[in-house]
């Protein structure tokens, strides 16, 4: 039997051991933590505690891990009804760190860690790092954004605990990245994937290489397998996928070994549940349906049974890299309307709602996504009032450019705006439409 770290094919790092452990051990300890998490936040957390009341639960409704099942879901909605400390079941001077990821309207969602919090995310930090084969000795460019996004920090503090050494470049500057991976001796490199792309064009473009790259850290988006074979040949370097989000720890959640065929998820610290995303039932292992993660460790902020919206089938057959922890399938899509642009979550409903605060518009506008140079794209397509259109020409560039500030002010990123004459946009298309490039990567 092989126990991974014998395996040739995978490094094993000592805080790898849970990935291992026997079934019925990991289970076992699962339900310990999942007894107390839910106890915790149901004696903490108000809006947990009164929909269990609702149901007239308690915490003692949870003795085997199927009971976990009658708990109510939690949703994105309750982070942003709660914001921005509601859902918090530690007190402020035990919060050490806070980060933020978009919500449905403009405010984002905010969420917190204690330190034994931020141990626990630089564990499956370091444990989804090895699982790529990485140790002691590597060079990882961390190009994940640092700041909010929860990306830079958390490949961070684990590539750093791995004992890698870390270059934090953050996200940008292309021109930078490319010299420092030739430079530094880079060995891995973290990044959204479709900026990954983006480096691969510019590096062909200046007529550079990779250097010493031989892995890459891909995630915060949906990417194909198409993608992943572009970018491995392109690079000669081994692609693994890496998924997280910010509700539950960030980056971290799961990642393919180098099997890559699913992402190992750490189970140990986040229980997954499949369910039927019209019903909420609960889906047998193997079934497609949207992925629900209760956090098993977590102290700040605890989510129990928290709705992801990502679709994936759950995966329990044993992995040939000897981790006894169940993969779930590449996500390729959501169940709701958001999307992602350059690693930045976005609602069509936060675009609407920055659009309404500026005079001269109608509420229609449309979205187009397009991909260029494999660098997603946004514009958006505005409708000017009629009256606005015949008496102020002179205007447009300035309500454009208004438009523009409001939009960034509210997701973060700067995209085109384009004016239409009035009864141009389709009343019944949906707000956002994409429009992929010929190579489809
Ligand atoms: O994107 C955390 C992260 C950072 C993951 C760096 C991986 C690497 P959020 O900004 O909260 O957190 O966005 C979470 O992004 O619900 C998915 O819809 C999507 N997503 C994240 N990773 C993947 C992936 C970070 N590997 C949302 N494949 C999630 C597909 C992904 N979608």
């Amino acid at each position: 039997m092989t126990h991974g770290w014998n395996d040739a094919t995978s490094a094993f790092h000592p805080a790898s051991a849970p990935d291992y452990l026997p079934r019925p051990q990991l289970e076992a300890l699962q339900l310990g933590r999942l007894q107390a998490v839910v106890r915790r936040a149901y004696e903490r957390v108000p809006l947990f505690r009164e929909r269990m009341e609702r149901l007239d639960l308690g915490p003692e409704a949870v003795r085997a891990l199927p009971d976990l099942g009658q708990l109510p879901f939690t949703v994105k909605a309750d982070l942003r009804d709660t914001y921005p400390f509601g859902l918090f079941a530690s007190p402020m001077e035990e919060v050490v760190r806070l980060h933020a990821s978009s919500g449905t309207t403009g405010k984002p969602i905010v969420v917190a860690y204690t330190a034994a919090d931020l141990q626990v995310w630089t564990g499956v930090m370091v444990r989804s790092f090895a699982a790529c084969g990485l140790h002691q000795g590597d060079v990882v460019q961390n190009a994940y954004g640092y700041g909010l996004f929860t990306g830079g920090l958390g490949a961070h503090y684990g590539a750093e605990a791995l004992g890698a050494t870390v270059i934090p470049i953050s996200g940008g500057n292309t021109e930078r990245q490319l010299m420092v991976l030739a430079d530094f001796g880079v060995t891995a490199i973290a990044c959204t994937p479709s900026y990954m792309v983006h480096l691969i064009e510019r590096a062909k473009e200046a007529g550079v290489g990779f250097g010493k790259l031989k892995v890459g850290i891909f995630g915060a988006e949906p990417w194909s397998e198409e993608m992943r074979q572009h970018i491995q040949a392109e690079a000669g370097i081994r692609a693994h996928d890496i998924y997280g989000l910010s509700e539950i720890i960030g980056p971290g959640v799961g990642i393919e070994c180098v099997h890559r065929d699913g992402l190992h998820l750490f189970e140990d610290h986040f229980y997954p549940e499949i369910i039927d995303p019209a019903s909420g039932a609960v889906l047998p292992d193997g079934s497609e349906g949207e992925l629900v993660l209760t956090t098993l460790s977590k102290q700040a902020m605890p989510m129990i049974r928290y709705r992801t919206r990502d679709i994936t089938a759950l995966h329990p057959e044993p992995c040939s890299c000897g981790r006894t922890i169940r993969r779930i399938r590449r996500i390729g899509r959501r169940s709701d309307d958001m999307f992602i642009i350059r690693g930045v979550n976005v609602f069509p409903s936060q675009v609407e709602t920055a659009l309404l605060k500026v005079e001269g518009t109608l509420p229609h506008y449309q979205i187009v996504l397009t991909r260029q140079k494999g660098l997603d794209e946004m514009e958006v397509q505005v409708e000017v009032t009629a009256e606005f259109f015949s008496d102020r020409i002179r205007g447009l560039e300035a309500l454009q450019a208004e438009l523009a500030d409001a939009i960034e002010h509210t997701i973060g990123l700067r995209v085109k705006v384009h004016l239409v004459q009035p009864k141009t946009i389709a009343r019944s298309e949906g707000k956002a439409k994409r429009v992929l490039d010929q190579r489809k990567i």
